[in-house]
């Protein structure tokens, strides 16, 4: 089983991920890692913390000469922004006599964000001690063993995209055709965006809701191509691949809402304008020699995926620290106060469409191993391959028509 756990705080000295379950073979450099940390730092609306910080991932386990062993994969990426905050993300005890004010103390709790529920839950006086863990500062390393499981699909003919499609009220318009390679364009764009007069508009909107002290969310798509017909399975709830990506995605830092397909668009229209219809298309191997003609589904029936393109929609609620702070509850005193606000950004939604593609990564490889599991990476590929030769082989079994 494919799995992998993340540690750290966003202030701390340093975050950790650890994936458990990948074959050895798989060639994996720090560089590949590297690139998509970078990706996840870019993105117009940004505060200053991504000035300080330059990600970059240490290997500490699971990796020789280029290639996974087959053992968990230890990543860390330091934290550059620790410096400034030793003293108050210290571990050791305050000393008794030591009556100085706590510095950085939150207890006006920021409407939307952890802070509340987190204090109340967890009995702590300081939502520091929430916050600092459910930052999206944690998303670097998902995003570091995203690149690993990337690296594995990748070597199986997958690959994986995203651009966005919405930012605060304002949609892009997307082509019919989407770019072969959707990260050489989107990554191209300020805003991850298609459309460079919505991407204009998308950057003026951000300057202005800057300087009134708020912030925007918005919507990313994630498409993957190249899965074969079959991955999940629609015999178990906790099988279907549909359900496995929800939970993934939805455990995105802000993440409210995964569309798959026509999402809630489908609810709306008849089921002739919803399903896609089926045609031969003879040396399709990856769909089983058909082609649907639309791909309304997002590539996904009964919990398994159909060979066609996965695409899904991702939305993100804006970032919940307003520079103009709403109301809120002191918990120190009871007292009503504006909440707490900390340097942060106007909106993450560009950087959010790349920790969506590594948490995808993630279940695809998962999906990828259940069903062609292997210890190396070679034994993987052999397994696809003979699953592949029966899908041709059903189809030359056929009688002439
Ligand atoms: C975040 C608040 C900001 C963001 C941070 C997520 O950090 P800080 O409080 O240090 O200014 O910059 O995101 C990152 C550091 C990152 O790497 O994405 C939050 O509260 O979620």
């Amino acid at each position: 089983m494919l799995r992998f756990t993340t540690a750290g705080e966003s202030h701390g000295p340093s975050l950790i991920a650890i994936l458990e379950g990948m074959p050895a073979g798989v060639p994996l450099l720090a560089d590949d890692v590297n690139t998509q940390l970078a990706r996840r730092q870019q993105g117009y609306g940004r505060g200053r913390r991504m000035q300080i910080e330059t990600d970059r991932v240490e290997f500490q386990s699971g990796v020789r000469a280029g290639e996974t062993i087959g053992s968990p994969i230890a990543m860390l990426v330091q934290n550059k922004d620790w410096k400034n905050w030793i003293e108050i993300m210290d571990p050791a005890p305050r000393e008794s006599d030591d009556t100085s004010p706590r510095k950085r103390v939150v207890t006006r709790v920021r409407p939307g964000h952890a802070d509340l529920t987190g204090v109340l839950k967890y009995d702590r006086e300081d939502a520091r001690d929430i916050l600092e863990r459910a930052s999206a500062r944690e998303t670097t390393v998902r995003v570091a063993a995203g690149a690993v499981c990337r690296r594995f699909l990748e070597a199986l003919g997958v690959h994986i995209g995203s651009h966005v499609v919405h930012l605060g009220g304002i949609d892009a318009q997307t082509p019919d055709t989407l770019p072969a390679d959707l990260n050489a364009v989107s990554d191209a764009s300020a805003v991850r965006m298609l459309d460079a007069e919505a991407e204009a508009r998308v950057i003026a909107h951000i300057d202005e809701i800057k300087r009134a002290g708020n912030t925007l969310g918005g919507i990313c798509e994630v498409v993957v191509t190249g899965l074969p017909v079959g991955l999940g399975s629609h015999v178990s709830w906790d099988r279907k691949l549909d359900g496995r990506l929800g939970q993934a995605l939805l455990s995105i830092q802000a993440v409210k809402g995964v569309e798959i397909g026509l999402g809630f668009e489908t609810a709306r229209r008849t089921g002739a304008e919803v399903h896609d219809e089926i045609e031969p298309a003879p040396g399709r191997t990856i769909a089983g020699h058909v082609r649907r003609r639309s791909n309304r589904a997002g590539g996904l029936e009964g919990g398994m995926t159909t060979g066609e393109p996965l695409v899904i929609r991702v939305a993100m609620k804006p970032i919940a620290t307003l520079m103009k702070p709403l109301a809120t509850v002191d918990v120190a005193t009871g007292a009503v106060a504006s909440a707490a606000a900390e340097r942060s950004d106007v909106t993450a939604v560009p950087a959010m469409g790349v920790i969506a593609e590594a948490m995808t990564a993630f279940v695809c490889a998962q999906a990828m191993l259940e069903k062609f599991g292997g210890d190396s990476l070679v034994e993987v590929q052999r397994n696809l391959a003979a699953y592949l030769a029966r899908l041709d082989e059903r189809v030359a079994g056929r009688p002439e028509t």
